[in-house]
């Protein structure tokens, strides 16, 4: 697929396909990530792209103009492409959106800057999305998250298909199982049995309460949204169960 993100920090944006998953992405050729300079499409011979805000106050504002030629040319380059702009007024970013620009042919992501955009662009943006409820200096992080996100669900990008699957929120919308590498016991701990036993069955079981129990006990408001077939009934009955009888500490 292709990312364009449009910018004015552009090597900030470099930096996301730089290292790990995106990087790989882009060496497998599942992800052409393209960032813009948004100072490319300024009007002024000075290439500043912001003017004070009408109605006073302190700040300025990025201008429609500019904005506009790059969305036209990222557009020309890919036609149809979903336009996403992160601000905190956005949509919380969810792996559901991440999967769903993952499908997408081309997205471009608007970062603004300054106190933000001219109101008359809102009709060029398909979405908006957040990461939560807090500002930042610009959209530049928030595009490099989505980004990152995006990469590793493309295909060819994970070498372990499953391990997307299987982590947090992919796992049918739970939080992640806990895990465990070598050695066997580090500081008087001792890894649970169960993950030694070579049992896949019982492991399995084991991670499937671990993942409602880390669910139960973290995000609850979680839960509403999952439909639990009767063992993940049963294995959380058991988990509350355990955690109640032990003050929070369930071995097993
Ligand atoms: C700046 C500002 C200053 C004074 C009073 C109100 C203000 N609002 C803003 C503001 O929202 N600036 C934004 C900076 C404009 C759009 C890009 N910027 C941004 C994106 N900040 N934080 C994000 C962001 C994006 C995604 N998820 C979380 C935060």
């Amino acid at each position: 697929m292709r990312i364009e993100v449009i910018s004015l920090f552009p090597q900030l944006i470099e930096q996301v396909g730089a290292f790990g998953m995106a990087r790989k992405a882009v060496e497998v050729g599942a992800l052409q990530l393209i960032a813009t300079d948004l100072r490319n499409f300024a009007q002024r011979a000075d290439r500043r792209v912001d003017e004070r805000t009408f109605g006073g106050g302190p700040g300025m504002v990025l201008q429609a103009e500019p904005v506009s030629r790059a969305l036209a040319a990222a557009h020309s380059c890919a036609p149809g492409a979903k336009v996403v702009f992160l601000s905190p007024q956005g949509a919380p970013l969810t792996q559901a959106w991440a999967e769903r620009l993952a499908a997408e042919p081309a997205v471009v992501l608007l970062c603004g800057r300054y106190e933000g955009m001219d109101e008359r662009l809102a009709g060029q943006v398909d979405v908006e999305l957040s990461l939560g409820d807090f500002v930042l200096s610009g959209g530049e992080l928030a595009a490099m998250v989505v980004v990152d996100a995006v990469a590793r669900l493309l295909p060819g990008v994970l070498g372990d298909a499953a391990s997307a699957r299987e982590d947090s929120f992919s796992c049918g919308g739970l939080l992640d199982h806990p895990h465990f590498t070598r050695p066997r016991e580090w500081q008087g701990r001792a890894v649970p049995d169960v993950l030694l036993s070579g049992d896949h069955a019982a492991i399995r079981r084991w991670r499937l309460k671990r993942a409602l129990g880390a669910t139960w006990l973290k995000r609850p408001e979680l839960l509403a949204g999952v439909d639990l077939d009767e063992e993940q009934q049963a294995l959380l009955r058991e988990f509350v169960a355990q955690c109640r009888e032990s003050g929070n500490e369930v071995k097993s």
